[in-house]
């Protein structure tokens, strides 16, 4: 039998945290031949403390046959320690009143102490999924404040709107989502995303040329994708949630199996490919084999493109640039 996989999950006892939990525990996301321990960061606050034990109590309930161990943490030190993968979800929420920088800094905060305590003690070969938002800076931060990780590491969760741009294809096309290849989504994982499928393909036909419609894509495709998580709210009074854990069960599951050649999205450090500045973590195509990505290179951008990619850049920048006081 397999040795057990240490996973660390923060915001355990959210919204996310409890579709996100049973299904790691099942075999979703590392395999059902993979035993794994579950390592769950709450914050130290009574109430969330106790609404873990009772998620927790749950999980027990369910008597999943790879759950390995369990073990409840309101400190990053003892929560990461030797963990094999971190899906660090917990993060400060917005509250009435507050600014758009103050919720960078306080999750600026957040994300430098949980960076380094992943320095500290995971595992040198931790892979490290940041979903909490906004999560491409809040990967940023946790990379920089773990200057003994490699920086490679690092990410940030893209899927959710991976996923989404898939869907609505598959219904404008009328074909099946497992049918499509080679979509990807650049950028911020913040509504200036660029989902693309000018390279996309349905049993090796263009899903541009299926589509056909450059108006489609402007006025329709990318709108819905970049707002679907305000649709998501406004229709159920809640944020995503069991989407967002599949995404996350999606994202960690290709990196550490596999994708077989295929495409996906990942927010990755950049390695400067298609002039995007080194270390910006950003949503890039990509295949992953052996636990580790690859970016698909030599993509040609066009006008729109370049556009479009700028514009959630620029994004990006301008949040690195709120908290830079903190990361240096
Ligand atoms: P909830 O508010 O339901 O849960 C968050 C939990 O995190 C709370 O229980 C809170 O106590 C805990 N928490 C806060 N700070 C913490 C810390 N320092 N250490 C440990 N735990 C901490 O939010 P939920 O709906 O689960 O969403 C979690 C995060 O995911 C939010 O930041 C949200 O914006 C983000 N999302 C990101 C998505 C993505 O695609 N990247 C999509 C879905 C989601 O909106």
């Amino acid at each position: 039998a397999k040795a057990p996989m240490r996973v660390a999950v923060t915001g355990a006892a959210g919204q996310i945290g409890y579709s996100l939990l049973f299904r790691i525990a099942n075999g979703d996301m590392l395999g059902k031949d993979q035993p794994v321990i579950l390592q769950l960061l709450e914050i130290p606050d009574e109430k969330a403390q106790k609404a873990l034990k009772g998620v927790m109590m749950e999980i027990d309930d369910c008597a999943f046959p790879l759950l390995a161990g369990m073990s409840a943490h309101s400190d990053p030190m003892t929560a990461f320690k030797d963990i094999d993968v971190a899906l660090l979800v917990g993060a400060r929420p917005r509250g009435p009143g507050m600014e758009r920088k103050d919720l960078l800094e306080a999750n600026a905060q957040i994300f430098t102490v949980q960076g380094k305590a992943l320095d500290a003690v995971a595992s040198r070969n931790v892979k490290v999924l940041v979903v909490g938002n906004p999560a491409n800076t809040n990967a940023y931060i946790a990379m920089k404040s773990a200057p003994n990780l490699p920086a490679k590491n690092f990410t940030a969760m893209l899927r959710l709107d991976h996923n989404r741009a898939l869907s609505q294809i598959a219904a404008k096309t009328g074909k099946p989502v497992a049918s499509i290849e080679k979509l990807c989504v650049w950028g911020n994982h913040s509504p200036t995303m660029y989902a693309d499928y000018r390279f996309a393909t349905i049993d090796g036909q263009s899903v541009k040329d299926m589509i056909n419609d450059a108006a489609w894509n402007k006025d329709t495709f990318l709108p819905t994708v970049g707002k679907r998580g305000g649709a998501i709210i406004e229709a159920r009074g809640l944020s995503s949630a069991a989407s967002a854990a599949n995404a996350a069960i999606d994202h960690v599951h290709d990196w550490v199996l596999g994708t077989n050649g295929k495409w996906t999205t990942m927010g990755i450090p950049s390695d400067g490919s298609y002039d995007i500045p080194e270390g910006t973590i950003f949503g890039f195509p990509v295949t992953t084999e052996n636990g580790e990505y690859k970016i698909i290179s030599g993509l040609a951008i066009d006008e729109f493109s370049r556009e479009r990619i700028n514009v959630t850049l620029n994004e990006l920048l301008e949040e690195r640039e709120g908290v830079k006081h903190l990361v240096g």
